[in-house]
């Protein structure tokens, strides 16, 4: 069934080069690329972005993390999307993610983790108004 889920390439990944290829491997994979844009979030929006972890000890370092550089929106559909995305993007911190993952093959971080996808079709809903909207 085509679901659709959102991807964000972070600061640190966009400052390496690597947006080409990590939309490619979702595009390898068979996802179609629907919306894709290059910005930086508002102090404003990336706390909205981010509301879930509002409480968190780690809130502000992420945030003010995500509005360090530029970054790289899209949305993608295609089977099972939020799940397998979810695969592909590998476990949290970077330096534990399984090889063959995003965070696995790039990095070794943990706020500066590659990327960010949505985890369910709540948060999907809610970070496309916040980027797109
Ligand atoms: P994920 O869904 O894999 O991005 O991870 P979480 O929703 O658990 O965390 C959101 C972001 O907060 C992660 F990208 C990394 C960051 N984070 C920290 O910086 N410190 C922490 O202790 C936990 C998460």
């Amino acid at each position: 069934m085509a679901e659709q889920t959102l991807f964000i390439v972070k600061p640190d990944a966009v400052q390496r080069n690597l947006i080409g290829e990590i939309i490619s491997r979702f595009e390898k994979k068979g996802f179609k690329v629907m919306k894709l844009k290059m910005f930086n979030f508002t102090k404003k929006q990336a706390e909205e972005f981010y509301s879930v972890h509002k409480s968190k000890p780690f809130f502000n370092e992420l945030v003010s993390f995500i509005i360090s550089g530029r970054i790289v929106a899209a949305v993608i559909e295609g089977n099972n999307a939020i799940e397998t995305t979810r695969l592909m993007i590998g476990s949290t911190k970077s330096f534990e993610a399984a090889p063959g993952s995003i965070r696995g093959d790039f990095g070794l971080g943990f706020t500066d983790n590659i990327i960010h996808a949505s985890d369910s079709k709540q948060s999907f809903e809610k970070e496309v108004k916040v980027v797109f909207e």
